[in-house]
């Protein structure tokens, strides 16, 4: 049968990871078995193997292997794919700068871990927050992985605005195409819905409702991870492994005829973003590759969101250079 995909995993342990793992080993990226090979600090490593004993448990059909440690090298080492979660969250006092440089310290030791060891053909995605400057920090540090192999995380953003959306139209999630996530993974990002498709029609002229745009659906997409912290008492979960998922699975399969998906990758300044960040476009898969949606229209409405976020990515870039971390 086919070698197993080797897959990492960071920050196994956390809440992610105990529905990221579930899903990979049980299929999540197709009918390739999968080695999982899961990295944690080491006062996580304890815990860890209490979730590798129910990984065991399940006896997962295309589950090949399992092994964890405490260090990158290790773990890292041949893998084809590689699923940054683990992150440093913002403790009480925390200022923004010492965020980014606890994540800085993270992600530049794992980025160079990865450009020694990992796989030819590796591809990195990046769940763990700030998620597109944690990307640009571990691409930046990872000189010799084509850039085009780093990705952040906008797919629940971008899951997120979809649902919303079929609640809003009474559709079902299948009926909506090409929805867009611009930007960073941050409260400005811009959920783009002027090219999305509703049953085949645009969804703006669907929705016919500029006020529930810019007032209702924008910033429920913005502010949903807030919105589940609150009700749920811990941040979003499940949803963020299913997305995790979801982004990894089109990458290596390819996305579907007449859709695309939300991806942030860096920039080649298309759509006037500034080139080298790591920002969010409309993007379609194929063959393990992905190509930036190109020729769209963007109105006065979204230019202006679409510049404020990627210009908040700007300064993110700017601080984390200023802090000698790119
Ligand atoms: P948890 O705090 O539950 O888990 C994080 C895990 O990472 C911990 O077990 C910790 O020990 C581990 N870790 C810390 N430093 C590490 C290192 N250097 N190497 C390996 N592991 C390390 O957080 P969880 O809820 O799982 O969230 C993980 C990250 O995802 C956070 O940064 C979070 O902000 C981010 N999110 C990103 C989302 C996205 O859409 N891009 C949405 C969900 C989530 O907020």
């Amino acid at each position: 049968s086919a070698t197993p995909l080797k897959v990492a995993v960071t920050g196994a342990a956390g809440q992610i990871g105990y529905s990221l793992l579930f899903r990979l080993a049980s299929g999540a990226l197709g009918d390739r078995p999968i080695e999982l090979r899961l990295l944690e600090i080491t006062p996580a490593l304890k815990a860890l193997e209490g979730v590798v004993m129910e990984l065991d448990d399940c006896a997962f059909p295309g589950l090949a292997a399992v092994e964890i440690g405490d260090d990158a090298e290790k773990i890292f080492d041949g893998v084809n794919l590689a699923l940054l979660v683990g992150a440093r969250p913002r403790g009480p006092g925390m200022e923004r700068s010492d965020l980014l440089s606890a994540n800085g310290a993270i992600f530049t030791a794992q980025g160079k871990a990865l450009n020694k060891v990992a796989a030819d053909d590796v591809r990195i995605g990046v769940t763990g927050n700030p998620a597109n400057t944690n990307a640009l920090i571990a691409m930046t540090n990872a000189p010799d992985i084509p850039q085009q192999r780093f990705s952040a995380l906008t797919r629940l953003d971008h899951n997120r605005a979809i649902s919303q959306l079929a609640a809003k139209t009474g559709s079902s999630v299948n009926d909506i195409k090409k929805m867009t996530i611009w930007g960073n993974h941050s409260a400005t990002q811009y959920p783009d819905v002027f090219h999305a498709e509703v049953g085949g029609k645009n969804a703006f002229d669907v929705v016919n409702d500029q006020a529930w745009v810019e007032n209702d659906f924008i910033p429920t997409v913005a502010k949903r991870g807030a919105a589940i912290i609150d009700a749920r008492g811990a941040s979003s979960a499940a949803s963020a492994a299913s997305a995790t998922c979801n982004a990894a699975r089109d990458w290596l399969n390819g996305t579907p005829e007449g859709d695309w998906v939300s991806m942030a990758v860096v920039s080649d300044g298309s759509y006037g973003t500034p080139e080298g960040i790591v920002t969010s476009f409309p993007v379609t898969t194929k063959d393990g590759g992905w190509s930036i949606v190109q020729g769209l229209e963007i109105n006065e409405f979204s230019r202006a969101r679409i510049d404020a976020s990627n210009a908040e990515l700007v300064e993110e870039r700017a601080a984390v250079t200023e802090l000698g971390l790119i």
